[in-house]
């Protein structure tokens, strides 16, 4: 049987890296096999584009150029990692998925969704996610958290509004599609933070057994 798709997904500093080992205890204690990714990246090749996409260079990196690379990062990711994976019956945890294109390449860019759509429907057909999880707080609270790391990547150098943007696109898309996603409330502390995530994916878990 093939195995489960899930994916966390949320705007900057929301902590996606706090949580995803959380999760990946909550999976594996429920005795799933699984495998933790993450994107843009996943493999070697396409770490190398995810570094592309991370770093502040000289050369403006172009919009439509930057929702490319998002994708064959992706396809790439797909081929020798996910699909092999779900192939096999394991479960596949992936930080960021293709919510995040159209979060911030639809979103945050403004790009055409439909383009999106179609680089969707070519680089995955209809594999989707069986589970995303949103971890959903307000820019500020992302932005205040972020701050404190210091050394700012490409994408975190944008201005607020395309935070908000990014936000409101998740926000919209876990609106349309309530049976694939768990909003959570991530401004909370944290401990409150994990507490929702376990009831959710307990939930979920209970329901998919
Ligand atoms: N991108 C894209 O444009 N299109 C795409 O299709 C895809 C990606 C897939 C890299 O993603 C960039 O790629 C991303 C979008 C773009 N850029 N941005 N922005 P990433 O996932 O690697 O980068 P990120 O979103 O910037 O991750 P992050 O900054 O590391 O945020 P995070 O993982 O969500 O947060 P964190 O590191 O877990 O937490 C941040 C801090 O807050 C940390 O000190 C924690 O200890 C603290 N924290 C976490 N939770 C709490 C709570 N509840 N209370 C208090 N403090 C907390």
């Amino acid at each position: 049987m093939r195995g489960k798709l899930i994916t966390l997904e949320g705007g900057e500093g929301v902590g996606k890296s706090t949580n995803l080992s959380y999760l990946e205890q909550l999976l594996r204690a429920a005795g799933h096999e699984l495998v933790v990714t993450r994107e843009p990246g996943g493999t070697p090749l396409a770490e190398q584009i995810r570094a592309l996409l991370l770093q502040r260079s000289e050369e403006p990196l172009d919009e439509l150029a930057e929702l490319l690379l998002v994708f064959a990062a992706r396809a790439q990711h797909l081929q020798q990692i996910i699909r092999p994976a779900l192939a096999r019956g394991c479960w596949v945890l992936c930080d960021r998925f293709t919510d995040a294109t159209y979060a911030y390449q639809a979103g945050g860019r403004q790009l055409d969704r439909n383009h999106i759509a179609l680089l969707e429907q070519l680089v995955h057909g209809d594999l989707q996610p069986d589970l995303t999880i949103l971890l959903d707080a307000p820019v500020s609270v992302g932005a205040a958290r972020v701050a404190r790391r210091g050394e700012r990547d490409r994408f975190e150098r944008e201005a607020d509004a395309f935070f908000e943007r990014v936000r409101a696109t998740y926000l919209q898309r876990a609106a349309a599609a309530p049976a694939r996603f768990r909003v959570i409330d991530a401004a909370q502390p944290l401990d409150a933070v994990q507490q929702q995530l376990r009831t959710a994916v307990m939930a979920w878990l209970e329901a998919c057994a």
